[in-house]
């Protein structure tokens, strides 16, 4: 099929819209409907036979999510699109797709805590182990690998230190071996990377992030390279386990997505100005920013992707009770989890995101007691730097009180 005749931040405003078939209506409608009628039997018998074309229930498929999964499939390069109630709807249907007992995941050293939860879950309930893989060499990729690895499923930039995986040397090693690669590309954006170019079979977002924009909606997409195969979780895992997003949802996407290209821009200049401030700062023992020129990952992460994105990790010279304290301290800046949105958000990943992950495993990960995620928002990046540095003073403050 032909695609991509437009420029991004023009597919990103139109694709799978054509506003002729819908009077005129500038905005895709809200299709806010649970099932769709049949002019007679024989076209529910045709319609569910396959033989005709056509809405059905709006769990097989709704119209104005139509709109947000063409979208996406365009922006990501893919031949098939789903979309899903949540981020990890989408992660475990695509796993479910793939996997069955006995099968072995090799998964990227670092992945979201509920994704790291799933495949716990799927090890003990249906005998389907994974490894916790280093890709930063086709070697030692290849040395996790087995005969029964049926997927290789990959988060770049990792949740949340921020370590990237070459994709195009992952996706050759798995091409030649015939293993399916799925990539999570949250953190990046159809934007700032697309997965399927170099390689991957699935893509998938928690379109909760950066997609939607405006931390109002829980979802979650799933781009395929094969159309058939995307039909096939349409009709299997997606219809019978059933997480599917609600139209409104998807319009509230829609609206939020026109947007991601400036979004994102400006999510990118603001995250290397906060990551040159941290970095110079004295309470600060490390930063994890893949645009940082010290960062492990900085030269592939310049060829895989447009540009570094908004999210940085930064240990804190101290404890973890000094980073917390340091959180309660700021003003503008938001405890939260999720990521992604207008304001700029700050967690602590070894009590809140990756809690579910043993300590053991999170050591493993890079993910100390001091390291706090800040999800750069859109904010005036002054402003930004100016709430950091009152809550460092303050916290340094009192650190020299107490000695
Ligand atoms: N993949 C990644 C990389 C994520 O960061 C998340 C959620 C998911 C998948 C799951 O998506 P959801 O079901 O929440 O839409 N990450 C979160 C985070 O870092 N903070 O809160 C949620």
């Amino acid at each position: 099929m032909e695609r991509n005749k437009k420029r991004f931040e023009t597919e990103v405003v139109h694709t799978g819209y054509d506003s002729s078939h819908y009077q005129g209506s500038l905005t895709p409608p809200l299709f806010q409907t649970s099932t769709f009628t049949f002019e007679n039997a024989a076209q529910g018998e045709k319609r569910f036979a396959g033989q005709e074309e056509g809405y059905i229930y709006s769990r097989l498929g709704n119209p104005t999510v139509k709109v947000l999964e063409d979208r996406i499939m365009t922006l990501e390069h893919g031949e098939g699109a789903l979309a899903f109630g949540s981020g990890m709807a989408a992660v475990s249907a695509v796993l479910f797709h793939l996997l069955k007992s006995g099968d072995h995941v090799v998964c990227s050293r670092g992945v979201y805590g509920c994704t790291f939860g799933l495949l716990e879950m799927m090890e003990k309930k249906f005998s389907i182990t994974h490894e916790y893989a280093d890709m930063s060499s086709e070697e030692l990729l290849r040395q996790a690998i087995t005969e029964n690895t049926a997927c290789i499923y990959v988060e770049t930039p990792i949740n949340p230190t921020m370590e990237c995986i070459d994709l195009k040397m992952v996706c050759q090693v798995a091409m030649e071996l015939e293993i399916p690669v799925v990539v999570d590309n949250t953190f990046s954006s159809p934007y700032l990377q697309n997965p399927i170019k170099l390689g991957a079979d699935f893509v998938l977002h928690s379109a909760t992030k950066y997609i939607c924009g405006h931390g109002d909606v829980v979802g979650g997409l799933l781009v395929g390279k094969s159309a058939e195969e995307m039909q096939e979780i349409r009709m299997t895992t997606q219809k019978d386990i059933g997480g599917i997003m609600s139209p409104f949802d998807a319009w509230l996407l829609i609206r939020g997505i026109k947007t991601l290209a400036v979004r994102m821009d400006r999510h990118c200049d603001n995250a290397e100005k906060i990551a040159s401030y941290l970095k110079a700062h004295s309470m600060v023992k490390a930063i994890h920013y893949p645009g940082d020129a010290d960062h492990p990952s900085f030269r592939m992460a310049k060829d895989q992707m447009k540009r570094p994105g908004g999210i940085l990790s930064f240990e804190i010279n101290g404890t973890k009770e000094m980073a917390q304290a340091f959180m309660d301290e700021l003003n503008m800046i938001k405890i939260a989890v999720s990521l992604g949105d207008a304001e700029t958000l700050i967690q602590h990943p070894s009590t809140m995101t990756h809690s579910v992950v043993p300590p053991e495993v999170r050591a493993k990960m890079g993910i100390t007691d001091s390291l706090l995620r800040l999800s750069v928002g859109l904010e005036s990046w002054e402003d930004i730097c100016e709430d950091l540095e009152q809550a460092f003073k303050k916290v340094e403050k009192r650190a020299v009180q107490m000695q």
